[in-house]
């Protein structure tokens, strides 16, 4: 669409081409996300408790469990804040991109999904504040929690397919309607993430179903530890890139815009979506690789598999700096690295996702360290993993979602980011970096040093070992004050944007790259989903088929439940 007008507001360049949402999608995104800021705020207020009582600055009144803050803060920020802000931020770009709006059918489903995993999460929630849920965001067995926990999280899952059927939806008609043509990127994009999402819950629907359902209602009375384990996890690699791929979204569609830039290539995005989707799933035993039970061919053969799905993560890098170049160089930057001057640090939108793209790089290498096999040995179940974790999905993830809030406020609701929220978003973006700074580096360390992770505050009877963790402990506490700071700055921004800044007066566009023009359009094969979906199945079933079998068949009498807490 042509571009009509371009004003700068509070410090960002922001575009109008007359695209305004449609009101009832308006309500569909805005419910979306304001119920994930009522996650993040709930997961913050735990999180803080939870990281002040682990690292021995405060003692919980006696009856509010560590296990029980735990448990809050990995389910409402892990599985409640992401998928929520997901597939709103994944709507308002099909709306966008695919004819302006959607549809009154999908919009009904989306709708339907939306309202299950509303009241699946007021159930988990309501099962973990009465204390009869603490078992963490991976409610592993034989920890058992109360039915109604793991009813509310198969609700979520459910809604969630809905909420995928209703993208699906939307994006057949486009297709239906424009034969021949490739869908537009962003619409790709969230196909793509929503397929990965529909396969990969498959593992954790079934476990909750089939395993823990039954077993918490004591219609068995014993569960196969290791199968239960095995179908979460078949879950829970792909769920971290189900997080990832939206941020991917916006570095590839929406930066490029920002920055005054082009998408670097229509087809490469593409491809390393369609490499998520191949590679993402078979890799579930990269968090098993400790347990007994699976042969270490399998562990292996997985651990191969999740370095080529790194290559996706690389191509992206360079596609973004290829991204920041050219715009660079077209603004007429000098030098092998004069680009980077010409980048908009000074914009909100752009500075927090760049700043979640810099974290990416060591967080990334995290990874890949955890992903080799033996060196797994030294850091699994240490304090070095949930130092991964927040770097990846709290910092790249959470920032790259600050983003795309200060980008997508302003077109939903018509009001301004003024110069103060601006500056607001930028101080906001620093103070959660050092918190993750204070936090993540020790964590990383004390890892090394093998202070276990899922453990509750201990000296262990003031062991000599332990003194050295100390310093670190005191550090990761401090992190977790500035992120909670960072939580609340958050909140003040988006109710800002939402209900209190001045309004635009005219329509705000969401800002979406055009791409650089090569002459060359993305081929259609990558568009061929069922190609993909067969090629997953199979490369799926190699990775697991037999190792599952074998847990299956030569099962273990099973365990009864636990309450530990
Ligand atoms: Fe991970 C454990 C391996 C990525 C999240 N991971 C976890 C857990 C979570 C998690 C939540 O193999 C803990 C689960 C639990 O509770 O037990 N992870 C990897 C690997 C990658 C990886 C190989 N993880 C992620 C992402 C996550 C995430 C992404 C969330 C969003 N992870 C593991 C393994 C374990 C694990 C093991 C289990 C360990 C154990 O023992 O339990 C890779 O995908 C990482 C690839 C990334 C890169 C970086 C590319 C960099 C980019 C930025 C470009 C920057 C630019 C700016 C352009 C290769 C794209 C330039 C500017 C300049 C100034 C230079």
């Amino acid at each position: 669409m042509e571009i009509q007008d371009r004003s700068i507001q509070g410090g960002c360049t922001v575009e109008n081409n007359g695209f305004m949402f449609n009101p009832k999608d308006r309500t569909l995104i805005l419910a979306h996300l304001g119920f994930s800021f009522l996650a993040i705020f709930i997961g913050a207020i735990a999180g803080l408790l939870q990281g002040l009582e682990r690292t021995g600055y405060i003692s919980l009144p006696s009856p509010i469990g560590y296990y029980q803050l735990l448990t809050a803060h990995g389910v409402m920020m892990a599985l409640i804040f992401t998928t929520f802000f997901i597939i709103g931020f994944l709507y308002s770009g099909m709306a966008r991109t695919l004819g302006g709006n959607l549809q009154p059918r999908p919009r009904a489903t989306a709708w339907i999904g939306y309202y299950m995993m509303v009241v699946g999460t007021v159930l988990a929630t309501i099962k973990i504040l009465t204390n009869d849920a603490s078992v963490l965001y991976t409610f592993y067995a034989p920890l058992k929690a109360d039915p109604l926990f793991y009813i509310g999280m198969a609700l979520v899952v459910v809604g969630s397919w809905l909420s995928g059927f209703a993208i699906f939806a939307v994006y057949w008609k486009w297709r239906r309607a424009h034969k021949g043509e490739p869908s537009p990127l962003f619409a790709y994009m969230s196909v793509a993430t929503m397929v990965l999402w529909q396969i990969a819950t498959i593992g954790v629907a079934a476990e909750v179903v089939f395993q823990l359902i039954p077993w918490s209602l004591g219609w068995v009375d014993r569960i196969n530890v290791e199968l239960s384990r095995t179908l979460f996890w078949y879950f829970g690699h792909p769920l971290v890139y189900f997080w990832l791929l939206p941020a991917y979204i916006y570095w590839y569609v929406n930066v490029p815009k920002i920055i005054g830039g082009k998408i670097f290539s229509d087809s490469l995005p593409r491809l390393t979506f369609v490499l998520f989707i191949l590679y993402s799933i078979p890799v579930g035993f990269h968090h098993q690789l400790m347990e007994p039970g699976i042969a270490p061919l399998w562990k292996f053969l997985q651990v191969v598999l999740t370095m080529i799905v790194v290559i996706p993560s690389l191509m992206t890098a360079f596609a973004l700096m290829a991204t920041f170049e050219l715009a660079g160089r077209a603004k007429g930057a000098k030098g092998l690295f004069g680009f980077f001057r010409k980048l908009p640090f000074h914009d909100a939108r752009f500075f927090a996702a760049f700043v979640g793209m810099v974290i990416f790089i060591p967080a990334g290498a995290g990874g890949i360290i955890n992903a080799s096999y033996q060196l797994d040995q030294v850091v699994h179940n240490t304090l070095w993993i949930t130092g991964h974790f927040h770097l990846t999905v709290a910092s790249t993830v959470a920032l790259t979602f600050f983003a795309i809030s200060y980008t997508l406020f302003p077109s939903l609701t018509g009001r301004q980011i003024t110069p103060f929220i601006n500056k607001l978003g930028i101080v906001h973006t620093v103070i959660w970096a050092l918190g993750m700074v204070f936090m993540s580096i020790p964590m990383h360390i004390v890892g090394l040093l093998g202070e276990p992770r899922r453990t509750a505050y201990t000296t262990y009877m003031d062991h000599p070992v332990v003194a050295g963790w100390e310093p670190y402990r005191k550090l990761m506490g401090i992190g977790s004050v500035f992120l909670f700071v960072g939580v609340l700055l958050f909140l003040y921004i988006v109710i800002y944007l939402w209900f209190f800044a001045p309004r635009t007066g005219k329509p705000v566009d969401f800002p979406l790259g055009d791409v650089h023009d090569t002459g060359h359009r993305p081929p259609l094969i990558l568009e061929r989903w069922s190609i993909w979906v067969g090629l997953t199945v199979v490369l799926t079933l190699i990775a697991y088929l037999v190792p599952v079998a074998n847990m299956i068949y030569h099962a273990p009498p099973g365990s009864i439940g636990f309450r530990s807490w």
